[in-house]
């Protein structure tokens, strides 16, 4: 290719100049804790077993984190964005649901 074409299209037309921006545009997107609240009814392994289902926890992980909870009253199970913690919560309500169990779980902004 001769220094000529260099700045050429394919199709042998001059090409546009292109601003190259200096900033990336993307921003990072607002984050949600998924916070577990709890109860006086709702079995320990039910919410270790919630834990690792909807939030891939491992066993010991889960355990931690349930009795967390059940010392201080609430607890953080995971941070995601608004989407994926609103999924989870739901998930989360529509388990203890058809258990009948009233663990509740909640999303706060990061
Ligand atoms: N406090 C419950 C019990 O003693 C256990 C429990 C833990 C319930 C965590 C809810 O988010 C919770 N059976």
């Amino acid at each position: 290719m001769s220094d000529s074409d260099k700045d050429r299209g394919s199709n042998g037309s001059p090409t546009t100049g292109v601003v190259v921006r200096s900033k990336p545009k993307t921003k990072k997107p607002s984050m949600y804790k998924v916070i577990m609240l709890n109860d006086d009814y709702t079995p320990m392994e039910f919410v270790v077993m919630v834990l690792e289902r909807c939030f891939n926890k491992s066993h010991e992980e889960a355990v931690t984190i349930m009795l967390h909870v059940h010392q201080k009253g609430v607890g953080v199970c995971g941070v995601y964005t608004y989407e994926v913690a609103e999924t989870k919560v739901t998930q989360v309500m529509d388990l203890a649901q058809q258990h009948q169990h009233p663990l509740q779980c909640t999303l706060e902004k990061e």
